[in-house]
């Protein structure tokens, strides 16, 4: 077996979706806690792995891999055999364009500030700005109808079987359920809805995101 290592806050959206995947592929692996609130993540030790102080990071027998994408391919096709993308060139499309619409158009606006402002801010002893959660709505809006509409829910983001797709969305509205925002942010997605329904009771989803 490979010696794997993931570094990361265990709590951090995109150290979950690496959590999700090695939980439900059955791989052992250390952790590492990497706190991002402390700084731990700006250490002359910790950027020599990441040099953009970002989690997760993943060692595999000594080898690097930083990048939620790159780190979720690796895992799924050398550590998974393959099992959480689909054999289907097009439902493997629908599951990459759904990352990178997280990636790319839902993550700063639904957690870099809903669930920040609302969660995050109050724990530390301030005052959430309430208009940043305003302007963050629309764009968090946008980026799920478009999700809703590439995703097949069926039960699961990208068909029958569940992808490295579920295990980027599942940490997102984990945190995006706790806030005052998600009824409206998902007013218009009742696919993504019955998704969540499906996906929130599963076994590794209440273990590693609790
Ligand atoms: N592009 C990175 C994004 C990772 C990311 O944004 N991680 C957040 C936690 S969920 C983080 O490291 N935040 C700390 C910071 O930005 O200083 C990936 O795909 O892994």
């Amino acid at each position: 077996m490979p010696n794997v290592t993931l570094y990361g806050t265990p709590t951090s959206t995109y150290v979950r979706t690496s959590r999700l995947l090695l939980a439900e592929a059955n791989i052992d692996y250390n952790s590492k806690d990497i706190g991002i609130f402390n700084g731990d993540n700006h250490t002359a030790e910790y950027l020599d792995k990441h040099p953009f102080g970002k989690v997760p990071t993943l060692e595999v027998d000594g080898e690097t891999i930083y990048e939620s994408t790159a780190i979720t391919h690796y895992i799924n096709q050398k550590l998974a055999d393959s099992k959480f993308s689909p054999p289907d060139l097009l439902l493997e499309a629908k599951m990459r364009q759904i990352m990178s619409i997280i990636d790319n158009y839902l993550y700063a606006h639904a957690v870099g500030t809903i669930v920040i402002q609302r969660l995050i801010v109050p724990q530390q002893g301030g005052q959430p700005d309430e208009s940043a959660v305003r302007e963050a709505i629309a764009p968090t809006q946008k980026a799920l109808k478009a999700i809703e509409d590439v995703a097949l829910c069926t039960p699961f983001l990208a068909g029958s079987l569940i992808s490295i797709a579920d295990f980027y969305l599942i940490p997102i509205f984990i945190y995006l359920e706790k806030t005052p925002e998600f009824t409206t942010v998902t007013a218009q997605t009742p696919k993504l809805k019955a998704w969540w329904d499906e996906v929130k009771i599963l076994a590794s989803v209440k273990e590693i995101c609790a």
